[in-house]
């Protein structure tokens, strides 16, 4: 079997099973191959300390048989690559937020020097029958780098969010040098069919590639195989999760303290693309027509904090804190607070009590590229008794999950019917909807999401002779 190489933007040890079900999965498989993981290490070096745009060691470590090999970056690319032109332009746009990218501010070139670093320092670490395979949009020109200087191992990359149509990615400066270095993959995979629907839709018209039937490609004088490749859970660790003594005591603790009221919940990273104002004004609409869910209803919202840094962050924070405010002054009592909104992350292993405690899950991003919090809710239901998942048709995951209640987020009223819907639905029909929802869950798990895209890597041609890759 050849060696898996993975790299992403952080590199995750996983030994350590906080490390979550992505880093649990892949893990498997650097650990068969004795494989290397590649990434940033996660430490910014100020120019006072000598930190240089463009420049950095190579640290390695070893966990167990694999690898770990992590890179600083200087104040300078940390704040051009990885908070400018990943988290300032190619998140906003990838979910479809043209306004609020910032695309003035030159941090392209911040982008495109850390992918250069990275592959020089990866370059010389690689085998000719290695299999590559790159994670997410921070690092998208990464092959294109690595062809130029020669690598002509197989290649494969993965997107985690969405990818948005056509007209929307071309709004990006410099979108069609973007696209062009992903064509330099071998393969490239998507959450959904919207996504890899996209991508098809934009090399078809603005790179003219030609279709070879099965999702291959020929396009810049190479060939190319993109599809979808829904990322999953892993079943068995958030089971096991589920017996152990924290999820059980927290579900314990959640059922006396909400056993006179239906408690709904809503585990979120806190970011404008997870419709959480959106969700408030919907539960808020809820209240409103419904009185007869006051005191009865509790929903939990969960917000862990996340990029603190980038100014969008901070105006989500502070319209869900005065959402949650004017919620709590308007309907609760002395005896009843209709939201309890925490600004926090939750242990990993609490996690599935809390989910089982739950009647609803409230998972309604604006876009999301698949959403585990949806999976991992319903994995973590008692099957005789479990609870409904109210989910955005905007989240990847609505693709696989159609048992779920799907909802609309924009429409506010839609969704306060439909979580008023999930709190009064039948035992019967909630067991119906969860046994097929876990079905999915099980069978396209994360260990099928990473056999299934390792194995498209493993079918592509090893590598093409013709033009050499140009650095563009
Ligand atoms: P995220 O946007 O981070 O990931 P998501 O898939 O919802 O989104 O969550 C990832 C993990 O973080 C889950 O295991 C979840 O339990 C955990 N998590 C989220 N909020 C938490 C909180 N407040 N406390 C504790 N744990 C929390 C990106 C993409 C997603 C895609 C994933 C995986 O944006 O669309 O599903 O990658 O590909």
């Amino acid at each position: 079997m050849p060696r898996l190489v993975v790299v992403s933007n952080r590199v995750a040890d996983p030994r350590r099973t906080a490390a979550g079900g992505l880093a649990v999965a892949l893990s498997e498989v650097l650990h068969a191959t004795g494989g290397m993981w590649f990434g940033w290490s996660g430490k910014v070096i100020a120019a006072a300390d000598g930190g240089r745009p463009g420049e950095g060691k190579a640290h390695r470590h070893q966990a167990g048989p694999v690898k770990l090999v992590t890179v600083d970056l200087s104040a300078e690319d940390h704040r051009a690559y990885y908070l400018g032109y990943a988290n300032g332009v190619l998140w906003p746009v990838f979910h479809y937020r043209l306004d609020l990218a910032d695309f003035d501010a030159g941090y392209i070139e911040g982008y495109r020097r850390v992918n250069q670093l990275f592959a020089r320092l990866l370059a010389p670490l690689l085998r000719p029958d290695d299999l590559v395979w790159v994670h997410d949009y921070h690092l998208m020109p990464l092959a294109s780098e690595l062809r130029a200087l020669g690598c002509q191992q197989r290649i494969g990359f993965f997107l985690h969010i969405p990818l948005p149509p056509p007209m929307i990615l071309a709004a990006i400066p410099g979108h069609d040098w973007l696209v062009r270095s992903l064509c330099a993959f071998d393969v490239v995979g998507f959450q959904s069919e919207t996504d890899h629907q996209h991508f098809c839709g934009y090399i078809e018209r603005e790179a003219k590639a030609q279709s070879l039937g099965e999702g291959r490609w020929r396009v810049f004088n190479r060939t190319l195989h993109a599809g979808a490749w829904p990322i999953g859970i892993d079943v068995d660790e958030l089971e096991a999760l589920a017996k152990a003594p924290e999820a059980r005591d927290m579900h314990a603790r959640m059922q006396r303290e909400y056993s006179r009221r239906m408690l709904l919940v809503g585990v979120d990273r806190l970011d404008y693309s997870k419709g959480l104002p959106h969700r408030m004004r919907a539960f808020r609409h809820l209240l409103q027509r419904h009185p007869e869910t006051h005191r009865n209803a509790t929903l939990v919202q969960i917000a862990s904090p996340s990029r603190e840094d980038v100014s969008a962050y901070s105006d989500i924070l502070h319209e869900l804190e005065s959402l949650c405010g004017s919620i709590n002054g308007n309907f609760g009592d002395l005896e009843w607070m209709p939201v309890r909104y925490i600004h926090r992350t939750v242990a990993r292993p609490r996690l599935p009590g809390l989910f089982r405690a739950s009647r609803v899950a409230l998972v309604t991003p604006l876009r999301d590229g698949m959403n585990l919090v949806a999976k991992e809710f319903i994995v973590s239901q008692d099957p005789q008794d479990p609870g409904v998942l109210v989910l955005s048709r905007f989240a990847g995951a609505a693709e696989q999950l159609e048992q779920a209640l799907l909802v609309n987020p924009y429409d506010t009223e839609g969704t306060a019917d439909a979580i008023h819907l999930a709190l009064q639905m039948p035992l019967e029909e909630r067991r119906a909807r969860h046994e097929a929802l876990l079905a999915t869950c099980k069978r396209q798990d994360v260990h099928w999401w990473c056999e299934s895209f390792l194995s498209a890597l493993r079918q592509a041609q090893a590598h093409e002779s013709g033009t050499p890759w140009l650095r563009l």
